[in-house]
């Protein structure tokens, strides 16, 4: 059916008067928002009822991604975009007075996640909806996401992000599907027709209460779900018989532990957090997600020995490995299978991601903790790793050492990356350099043992967010160029390459990267009423803040390139605005230091007027992926230098390559396979390799004193971090210093230091040539299909998963 203006605005104002019981003018912009929503919705059931009625019927496999993480963004404008409607929905909204950029600007960002590894979560789904793979999301439904960061005085400051304050359009509750979870108690055990039964009792329960988030696929029939858990007490327990003993305050106070499990998202990013609330959150909605997915199957299928055949599920990092006992408990304490049949099907259906060599963002749990929370889970993880390690033995006999270091159970700890190596079918690293340092370093005795499950899934992003939302002319442009096929197919962006020399395409290109810069330079003039010239070089990096990333690289460079400025204001530069975002964990002290060291910094630079305007430093307050959207299309130059070796992969790298940015960065990640893709003149490389990096951690570093006394340039910004250069007390960045002279340089920032400089003034050369920048520009643009996350869902679903493409048939719209 063909949907026209006049239709679409029936449809709006009859559902505005069902919701609001009243005329459309006196409507509040929050009535509009919340009535194009459900209007949207509308268009959007339909086709996830056929979508569910066809994967329950079909005789084929399901996936199910289990994250403690999605970072969605918002919805509204993506869904009008795959539904195509955008257009019409504009058309018809301006005749009723309602401007649908406003009205999305109401729309929270759904921020249940960090960084990149619930980013990353978000584009597979929007891959999977788009491949018409049946592939669905399951985690935790915070009631406050990821925290707002304010800037005071220079400081990051901490707020609440209460976004389901004004409820959600997008998620439907589904109180008839809760389950209930059992923490603490003890298990008892008891013999019945010669079977040993494990008896859970005196837990307390929580009940999990699912609420159901569309996928929408792009431009086709496909509706995947997105299944997010809430903590909420079961009837019973919140009783009756508490407030008949007249003990009303501690049945609140019940209320509100249980509900504490949904409440927050934990703000730490390669990071371990080793509070109880946070195992407690993991098995919550493990064991949530579990038993629904063994309940739907049991409706359709009579016998558990097939589940593996028709489910697939996958582990983002090690939140979710309690999935391999929970899934074994369920096999043998309720379906009553055998251990060997269900540790058969438990290892064919689970699979693992690992998202980190970091040592500290290794999840082990005290086994005593462990153990009080979950007395039965934990009974199966022994037997687990009883068993595991007794085939080590056959393996390796004698060979003790060997055997602790894979054990899942060993010196007091749960080991949760050996539960998951043991327990999944593949172990895969998110980039091939990743996956090579988990091979030979950190997992090779696992590797030595399973050489079969380990693989690489480089990481990807999807273009429909990432370049056809985010950059509206840049989509259209490439479309007019060379056919609207790439929207299905990323990789034929190739074919601009044709265009790199093509002056009026290059011409275009730059139209297009000046008009995106110019609108982010109004953005921060209206935030921070700082002037930034859109004809500067933007410069950006935009991510977590934290050592291995080195912001502090940057800063120091940019001191650098100030004393020059300052010795001599007609220095022949391209002038340069550098743009930093990030959030730092609230407890992570250096991180904030360097947000305080940026601000700082552009309080001294911007106000500079002997520099001539030639260098602007601006901190983006509450970076999301929102104003990631807005940021991405304007960078000219992507700041992706991380410590060699500490970068599992970065996506932020390819958001800037796909919109044209060049990269600046180290032989890390998937910068290795960006530069694979672009070739070395069209990216800018420097710094230590990860082979150099892991030798000098070998041999206990290197001595950062040697720099500092042999490179007057740093000595020179170093002593400025103490020495009253910058206006705060002599002691404010002190830890800073401190960490390269009497710490070591954990990061290697003074040793890149000398190479980073070199990068810069080889970005400045090259931009000055507008002619090959602009070809390095659409270059990158032309192989950023690579990066697609279409790429990697479709590996990860035949190498991994063993899903097929679903169609859904065509649905009449009402
Ligand atoms: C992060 C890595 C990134 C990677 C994302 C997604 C964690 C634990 N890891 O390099 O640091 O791109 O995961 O794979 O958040």
């Amino acid at each position: 059916m063909i949907i026209t203006k006049e239709y679409f605005k029936k449809l709006y104002l009859d559902k505005f008067q069902s919701m609001h019981g009243k005329e459309i003018t006196e409507a509040t912009p929050m009535d509009q928002y919340l009535t194009l929503g459900a209007v949207i919705r509308d268009f959007i059931s339909r086709k996830w009822i056929a979508s569910n009625n066809t994967y329950a019927t079909m005789e084929d496999k399901e996936t199910y991604y289990f994250s403690l993480e999605f970072l969605l963004g918002k919805l509204m404008n993506a869904n009008l975009l795959k539904l195509n409607l955008g257009e019409i929905c504009t058309e018809a909204l301006e005749e009723l007075g309602i401007h649908l950029d406003q009205i999305e600007e109401l729309e929270p960002d759904a921020g249940l996640g960090n960084g990149g590894l619930g980013r990353l979560a978000a584009c597979f789904l929007d891959s999977l909806a788009f491949l018409q793979l049946p592939g669905h999301g399951c985690g935790i439904r915070y009631k406050y996401g990821f925290f707002e960061q304010k800037i005071v005085d220079g400081y990051q400051v901490e707020l609440p992000d209460n976004w389901l304050k004004y409820g959600n359009v997008w998620e439907i509750r589904k109180a008839d599907k809760a389950v209930e979870v059992r923490f603490g108690g003890n298990v008892r055990l008891d013999q019945a027709d010669g079977r040993t039964l494990f008896i859970h009792e005196n837990f307390d329960p929580v009940l999990a209460v699912p609420y159901d988030t569309p996928i929408v696929g792009f431009r086709n029939n496909t509706i995947n779900t997105l299944r997010l858990w809430s903590a909420e007490t079961t009837m019973k327990d919140f009783d009756f018989s508490t407030f008949n003993r007249g003990d009303y305050l501690n049945a609140v106070k019940y209320k509100y532990e249980v509900e504490s499990i949904s409440q927050v998202l934990y703000p730490d990013d390669n990071h371990l957090e080793g509070r109880v609330l946070r195992l407690k959150q993991q098995y919550f909605f493990v064991s949530a997600g579990i038993q629904s997915i063994v309940r739907r199957y049991k409706k359709h299928h009579a016998d558990l020995k097939y589940f593996h055949e028709r489910v697939a599920i996958h582990i983002n990092d090690t939140h979710p490995v309690l999935a391999i006992p929970e899934l074994m408990r369920i096999l043998i304490d309720e379906e009553e299978m055998g251990w060997d049949e269900a540790w058969e099907i438990t290892t064919r259906t689970i699979s693992y991601t690992n998202h980190t060599i970091l040592p500290e963002a290794l999840e082990k749990w005290p086994i005593d903790i462990f153990q009080t929370l979950l007395p039965r889970i934990y009974m199966i993880v022994h037997e687990i790793n009883e068993r595991f390690c007794s085939s080590l033995w056959q393996k390796y006999p004698g060979d003790w050492n060997k055997i602790r270091s894979m054990a899942v159970l060993s010196d007091g700890y749960v080991h949760m990356a050996h539960l998951a190596a043991v327990g999944s079918k593949s172990i895969n690293g998110v980039a091939k350099i990743h996956t090579e340092i988990l091979k030979n370093q950190v997992m090779s005795n696992f590797y030595d043992y399973y050489p079969h499950k380990f693989n690489n899934k480089t990481n990807g992003i999807t273009p429909r967010r990432w370049l056809l939302k985010s950059n509206p002319k840049l989509a259209h442009l490439i479309t007019d160029t060379i056919g609207s096929d790439w929207l299905q197919d990323s990789k034929k962006l190739q074919q601009l390459e044709h265009y790199a020399h093509d002056p009026v395409f290059q011409e275009e290109t730059h139209r297009i990267k000046q008009h995106n810069k110019a609108a982010l330079a109004a953005l921060i003039q209206d935030k921070y009423q700082v002037a930034v010239d859109p004809n500067s070089i933007f410069d950006v990096q935009i991510k977590r803040i934290h050592g291995y990333k080195r912001q502090v690289l940057n800063v120091l460079h940019i001191m650098n390139l100030y004393n020059r400025l300052r010795e001599d204001p007609n220095l022949d530069i391209h002038p340069r605005t550098f743009i930093f975002g990030g959030k730092a964990a609230p407890s992570y002290y250096m991180a904030k230091q360097t947000i305080k060291l940026i601000n700082t910094l552009a309080s001294v630079v911007n106000q500079d007027s002997r520099i001539k305007d030639k260098l602007k430093v601006i901190f983006m307050e509450n970076y999301n992926v929102s104003l990631g959207e807005q940021i991405f299309p304007a960078a000219d130059v992507s700041e992706q230098i991380s410590t060699a070796s500490k970068e599992a992969s970065g996506t932020g790298n390819m958001k800037f390559m796909m919109n044209g940015a060049i990269t600046i960065g180290t032989l890390d990640g998937a910068n290795i396979e960006i530069k694979e893709e672009v070739g070395k003149d069209n990216i800018v490389i420097f710094g230590l390799t990860a082979d150099q990096v892991l030798k000098y951690y070998q041999e206990g570093g290197y001595n950062a004193w040697n720099l500092y006394h042999g490179d007057s340039r740093i000595k020179t910004v170093l002593d400025q971090l103490v020495n009253n250069f910058l206006p705060v007390g002599p002691d404010e960045f002190r830890s800073i210093y401190e960490g390269f002279l009497y710490h070591n340089d954990e990061y290697f920032v003074l040793k890149d230091f000398s190479s980073y400089v070199d990068a810069h003034n080889q970005i400045n050369q090259l931009y000055n040539n507008r002619y090959k920048w602009l070809q390095m520009s659409i270059c990158n643009i032309a192989h950023s299909g690579k990066f697609s996350s279409d790429k990697t869902i479709s590996e990860y679903a035949r190498d991994i998963w063993n899903i097929h493409t679903i169609p859904i048939p065509d649905q009449p719209m009402f």
